[in-house]
């Protein structure tokens, strides 16, 4: 499954994982190897390449003529394309799209290898040892599209307002002339009964150009977490009275706010009641299969929980559409976790970290259900120099979407110097695991100190971790911590406390499942495994599971 819709009905396209590829690794004593492995996956789940760290070569053979696009939706983390053995494209980072155009292609069977690397090196400024593991694979789909001339339509996003209580939509789209001359093309959008048409648009030789327009719905139901009513949006590139070409997105009526205090969702103050999620499964690594990410959500709904936390990147669109339709928000967030001052001094932090914001707004635009963009997780915002990354990052997000609210989690309690830049402050803080502090008198210090002491005065506050280890399975009536029995007075106490704080306006719980993290991480980290999760890596509930669900349905 590439979408949960289809986002073409005129453009030929199909997906060339969900199927065998050719697999060897380039390094290692089964080097040459050629082995028949089905993707999306990760090699970490074959017998043979459970601790592989090095790189691979994925190849397969398809039928192709004329302009092909081809979009890759996640390779970790890196990736070196190949179209009949010559290089075709490069990208860097496991959680977000690209795409490459290969011109004029003869009609006979063409090769694609995907050679991907999951080697920790300068090279790799944000997947590094941390904790939560770096997979290697073609982690989502690989999609191949035939374009019928050298003009297509490369995305479009929707921006739905309110104005005087009606509906209102900014609409963007962006086409691409793939050849040399200019191209005159007429375009028409379709959507929520309303046709709209760009006549006469001329697109430069090898250019894109963007065409848009503002208008105004009357009659459209408002997407909500209760009912979260979507619509879809289809656009035609329209050449001699001949549809060329189309492109269909799905986006929902809904405005997000920051009034004081409060994040308003239609309007109405946000209480967020959430889970920070890893794509992280011990048959998929980061590679879920859509059924699986669906069971994920029904255990989320099931705890009565409102949001999930990309923790800690972009994710999976599958993922994205499942919330748009069951009206589950998230917080999504570019990739990082824990860098420090040096780690963000890596001459290939910035740039890559950018990318992924770029990307990751670029692909998620359109869903209703990401409420926020968050960036870096407790990264070095108690630095100077920290604090310029996060103002350049911050100054990205807002010149590419300024209609959601951003954020970012710091864990720099009383030192962070960045809280004058975010829309909204948050924190993931650990009162009862890595200190002995009672929640209640933790946040209470901490939001005094930042109404009094920082530029986060007044604004909203989200806490968006909290949580302890529990290791599944383990009973003991000393209660000590990483019992199930410790993991759930624990969290009894935090949800507690977070529920009876008037000024914080939500939570997410750290974590939703257990993951497994960097063999490197093993000194910190019993089974190699970050164990605070409410259900096993297997998904099987812990003590703390109906106490979760029980304090969730009171908020
Ligand atoms: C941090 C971090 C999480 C996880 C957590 C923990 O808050 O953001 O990724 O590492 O700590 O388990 O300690």
């Amino acid at each position: 499954m590439i979408r949960t819709f289809a986002t073409h009905t005129i453009r030929k396209q199909r997906e060339l994982t969900n199927s065998f590829w050719n697999f060897t690794p380039c390094q290692g004593e089964k080097k040459g190897t050629i082995y028949k492995v089905v993707t999306p996956s990760c090699w970490e789940n074959h017998p043979e390449f459970t601790n592989y760290r090095g790189e691979a070569e994925y190849s397969k053979k398809f039928e192709a003529e004329g302009n092909i696009r081809l979009e890759f939706k996640g390779v970790s983390h890196t990736a070196t394309i190949f179209l009949d053995g010559k290089e075709i494209a490069k990208h860097y980072n496991a959680y977000t799209n690209f795409s490459v155009i290969a011109k004029n292609l003869t009609r006979k069977e063409h090769t694609l290898t995907i050679r991907a690397d999951n080697r920790f090196s300068a090279y790799s400024a944000l997947h590094i040892p941390n904790d939560y593991m770096s997979y290697g694979g073609i982690n989502r789909p690989v999609v191949l599209e035939e374009l019928k001339e050298n003009i297509y339509l490369s995305y479009i996003h929707v921006t739905p307002y309110q104005e005087n209580n009606i509906w209102k939509a900014k609409i963007e789209i962006c086409i691409e002339n793939i050849s040399e001359k200019e191209i005159c093309t007429c375009v028409k959008a379709t959507l929520a009964g309303k046709t709209i048409l760009w006549e006469n648009t001329k697109i430069a030789g090898n250019t894109k150009l963007i065409v848009n327009a503002i208008e105004e719905f009357e009659m459209v139901e408002t997407w909500t977490t209760k009912h979260p009513k979507l619509y879809y949006i289809y656009a035609y590139l329209i050449q001699n009275n001949k549809i060329v070409d189309d492109l269909i997105e799905r986006f929902g009526f809904r405005e997000v706010k920051i009034l004081g205090k409060n994040i308003l969702f239609n309007g109405e103050r946000l209480k967020i009641k959430g889970l920070c999620r890893h794509e992280d499964h011990p048959q998929f690594g980061c590679a879920l299969p859509y059924e699986a990410m669906a069971a994920d959500l029904e255990l989320i709904k099931h705890l009565g929980a409102n949001s999930i936390r990309t923790s800690h990147y972009p994710n999976d669109e599958r993922f994205l559409d499942l919330c748009d339709e069951q009206g589950i928000l998230i917080w999504e967030e570019n990739h990082a976790r824990g860098l420090s001052e040096e780690n963000m001094k890596n001459p290939n932090f910035e740039p890559q970290a950018e990318q992924v914001i770029k990307e990751m707004i670029l692909a998620h635009y359109n869903h209703p259900s990401i409420y926020i963009w968050g960036i870096l997780n407790e990264c070095a915002s108690d630095s100077a120099y920290g604090k310029e990354c996060y103002q350049k990052q911050f100054a990205l997000i807002k010149q590419l979407d300024p209609s959601r609210p951003h954020s970012f989690a710091s864990c720099k309690f009383k030192t962070d110097l960045s809280f004058g830049l975010p829309d909204v402050i948050s924190y993931n803080i650990y009162p009862l695991w890595y200190h002995d502090t009672e929640p209640e008198e933790y946040i209470d210090d901490l939001y005094q100190w930042i109404q009094k002491e920082t530029e986060g005065s007044g604004k909203p506050f989200l806490i968006t971790e909290i949580g302890a280890g529990g290791i599944y399975g383990y009973r003991h009536p000393s209660h000590v911590k990483w019992t199930e029995e410790y993991q759930a007075e624990a969290l009894e106490k935090q949800l507690t406390a977070v529920q009876n704080y008037p000024d914080c306006i939500g939570v997410y719980i750290w974590q939703f499942c257990d993951i497994r993290v960097s063999d490197e991480w093993f000194h910190v980290r019993p089974r190699t495994m970050n164990n605070k999760g409410i259900v096993d890596e297997y998904r099987r509930p812990k003590l703390c599971y109906d106490i979760v669900k029980k304090l969730f349905e009171k908020m």
